[in-house]
Formats: structure tokens, C-alpha cells, sequence
């Protein structure tokens, strides 16, 4: 999908107006109680808030490293990990913050990690950019663009070794499908016929540049190279997402498929926080998407249109949003530094255990 520009300001002013979601009757979406309708539109609220609460903790300068946000993005990670089940797994870059608190991550590590400390999500080694949790098979967080496509690739092998019927969503950026590590990852999906699917949030930009300026042709096309299927949906409505994640999540895990899913989404804010993001883009752009396509706004009224929010909820999700984050604040300013000592803890896995029988097949050998 190749990004255009703008609408004429008179064209742009009722586009997130309440107007009802054409995938609302999707099965996917029309089979959601009141209450999971509502808890997709909390953790939208919940990851804004969170990342919001960043930004001045950064620049006061207790966070070191960088710090990527996903503000405006919200729906493409929460309308896919809403659909997981026990065996997909997820697999990202470094804005990372938003899937994972989609798959269920509790702030205060997400937060105590920013500062670095031990009981951050990572014990404070990784910073924003490696978020993990194995448990709720959200496994990072990598900083090399493109780095985590052939690691998810790894993720559905294994999913297909061990016989399960699962699937392994890699999350990428516009940028990053010009990797050559990602044609690599492709190829392999498509001859092993991997339960894959590669989601590439194109936002129209990298650092410092736009995918015009960038990348060749059609980002999803490209699958057409490798024989992949490939979808393109928005993803600004998270309806949309979900409908049509849905239907190639279940085409991976039950005829182990891999394809290519391009969502058009928007970054408001720099490529990181030491982006001043004022060369590459026009303030007008990010105005007409904030006005027309926020994600948050989208859904919101959506769900009064529907009946499952009404304003005093809306106040209430908003605060409880607010309040969390500053939880995850007071947590993460209470918690220790690690030691000198943890520096050399977690680093290699057989020098943790006290017996090694580790033999390079950690991840298939697990039940
Ligand atoms: C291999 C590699 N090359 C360059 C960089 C520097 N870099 C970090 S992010 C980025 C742009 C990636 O843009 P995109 O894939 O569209 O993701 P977005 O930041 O928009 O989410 C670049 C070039 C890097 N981290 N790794
Ligand atoms: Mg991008």
C-alpha cells in the first residue's frame, strides 16, 4: 500500500465521525461479548496512557536508551493479540510497548524496565526495545530492523515440528521489509509451508524517511514472489484488524500457511523520542490522521454507537488509565538497580544452570 497524502481539511473533519464499522459483522468481531468489546477498547486506552507517562519520565532523564512509541498504532496490536490462542506466539521490533501490553504484560515491569531496574520485565538488561515474556509467548522486543522476521519464522517451525495447531504472528515495519533477512525468512515460510504470518505495520516511515522515498512498489506484493497469499487492511478501525487477521491466522493454523499481512497505520509521534520529526513529514499530516483516523477515537465511537460505552465510562477507563500508569511510575522509582553481580546473570543459559543438559534445542524440546 503506498501512503497518500492527506484529504482537503473540508473532506477530513467528520471521517472519525460516528459512522458504523463496516467489519462490526465480521464473525469474529460480532461473536465479542459487551465486555470483551470493551476491554479491546481498555487496553488501546491503557497502551496510550502507559506510553504517554514515558515520555516525561524520559526526558527527565531516568530512562536511558531509546524509546520508540507506538501512540496511534494501538489497534493493530490489540485487535491481533486479541485473537492468540494458547499456541501463537508474537514476535516484534522495537516498538514494542503496545503488543505487549496486548498480550497481557503488567505495566510496572514494562515501566521498571525503561528505568532499568531489577524488576523490570527484562530485570532492567533490556531496556525499551527488549520486552519479553515467554510465558504469554511474547518473545520480544529486538532492535536489528528486520532481525526478529527469521526468529518468528523459527517460531512457527517449531509450532509445525511439535505438531501443534498454531500460528507465529512477526510484526515488522515499512522499513524493515527491505531487509534482506526478511526475503530470506519468505522463502523458507513458503517452501516449508510455515504457520506464519508476516504483519507489517507500515506507517509510512523509518527513520528519518517515508516509504516513498524508500521502498519499491507494493510492500505486501511482494509475498506474490515467494507464492505467499498476502492481505492489505487498515489499521485505524480494529474491527478491520481483527476480521482480517482472523482469516489468515486460521488459514496458518489449520492448513499451516504462512502470508503476508500489510495494515496501514500511523505513527503521531518521531521515529523515537530523539527524533525531532520535523524534516520528513508535514504537521498538517499527522493533524488530518489524530482528527480522522485515531484509532482510540475510532473505536470509541463506535462502541457508543453501539451502546457498550457511554461517557461516564469512557471517563472512567480514561482515569483508571491514567492512574495505572502512575502506579507503574511509583513502582518503577521504589524498585532497586540490579548488582554488579546480575550484569553477568541471564546472559548465557547454561552458565545459570548448575547442570547443563542444554543441547541447543531449548525451545523444541518444551512440551
Ligand atoms: C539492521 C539495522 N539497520 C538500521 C537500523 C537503524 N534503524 C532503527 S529503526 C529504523 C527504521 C525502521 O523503520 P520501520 O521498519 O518502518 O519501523 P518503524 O520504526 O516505523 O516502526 C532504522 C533504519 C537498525 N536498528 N538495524
Ligand atoms: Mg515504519
Amino acid at each position: 500500500m503506498s501512503k497518500k497524502s492527506p484529504e482537503s481539511a473540508e473532506t477530513k473533519s467528520d471521517a472519525c465521525a460516528v459512522k458504523p464499522s463496516t467489519h462490526a459483522s465480521a464473525p469474529v468481531n460480532a461473536a465479542l461479548s459487551n465486555a470483551q468489546r470493551i476491554e479491546l477498547y481498555r487496553k488501546m486506552v491503557r497502551i496510550r496512557r502507559f506510553e504517554e507517562r514515558c515520555l516525561p519520565v524520559y526526558n527527565s532523564g531516568k530512562i536511558g536508551g531509546f524509546l520508540h512509541l507506538y501512540i496511534g498504532q494501538e489497534a493493530v496490536a490489540v485487535g491481533a493479540c486479541s485473537l492468540m490462542g494458547k499456541d501463537d506466539h508474537v514476535i516484534t521490533a522495537y516498538r514494542d510497548h503496545g503488543h505487549a501490553i496486548a498480550v497481557g504484560m503488567d505495566t510496572k515491569p514494562l515501566m521498571a524496565e525503561l528505568y532499568g531496574k531489577i524488576t523490570g520485565c527484562s530485570k532492567g538488561k533490556g531496556g525499551s526495545m527488549h520486552y519479553f515474556a515467554p510465558d504469554l509467548n511474547y518473545w520480544g522486543g529486538h532492535g536489528i530492523v528486520g532481525g526478529q522476521i527469521p526468529l518468528g519464522t523459527g517460531l512457527a517451525y517449531a509450532v509445525k515440528y511439535q505438531g501443534k495447531k498454531g500460528a507465529a504472528m512477526a510484526f515488522m515495519g515499512d522499513g524493515a521489509v527491505n531487509q534482506g533477512a526478511v526475503h530470506e525468512a519468505y522463502n523458507l515460510a513458503a517452501l516449508w509451508d510455515l504457520p506464519v504470518l508476516f504483519v507489517i505495520e507500515n506507517n509510512g516511515y523509518s527513520m528519518g524517511t517515508s516509504q516513498e522515498r524508500s521502498s519499491a512498489g507494493e510492500l505486501g506484493k511482494r509475498a506474490e514472489a515467494y507464492d505467499m497469499k498476502f492481505y492489505i487492511c487498515g489499521g485505524h478501525d480494529v474491527y478491520e484488524v481483527r476480521a482480517t487477521l482472523d482469516a489468515a491466522l486460521t488459514r496458518a493454523r489449520e492448513q499451516s500457511k504462512p502470508a503476508v499481512v500489510e495494515i496501514d497505520t500511523y505513527r503521531y509521534r518521531g521515529h523515537s523520542v530523539a527524533d525531532p520529526d520535523k524534516t520528513y513529514r508535514d504537521r498538517a499530516e499527522i493533524e488530518d490522521y489524530r482528527k480522522t483516523k485515531d484509532p482510540i477515537q475510532v473505536f470509541q465511537n463506535q462502541l457508543v454507537l453501539e451502546k457498550v460505552l457511554t461517557p461516564a465510562l469512557i471517563e472512567e477507563i480514561d482515569a483508571e488509565a491514567r492512574a495505572e500508569s502512575e502506579r507503574a511510575v511509583e513502582f518503577a522509582e521504589a524498585s532497586p538497580f540490579p548488582t554488579a553481580a546480575d550484569i553477568q546473570k541471564d546472559v548465557y543459559w547454561e552458565t545459570d544452570q548448575p547442570k547443563r543438559t542444554s543441547e541447543g534445542r531449548i525451545f523444541f524440546n518444551q512440551p
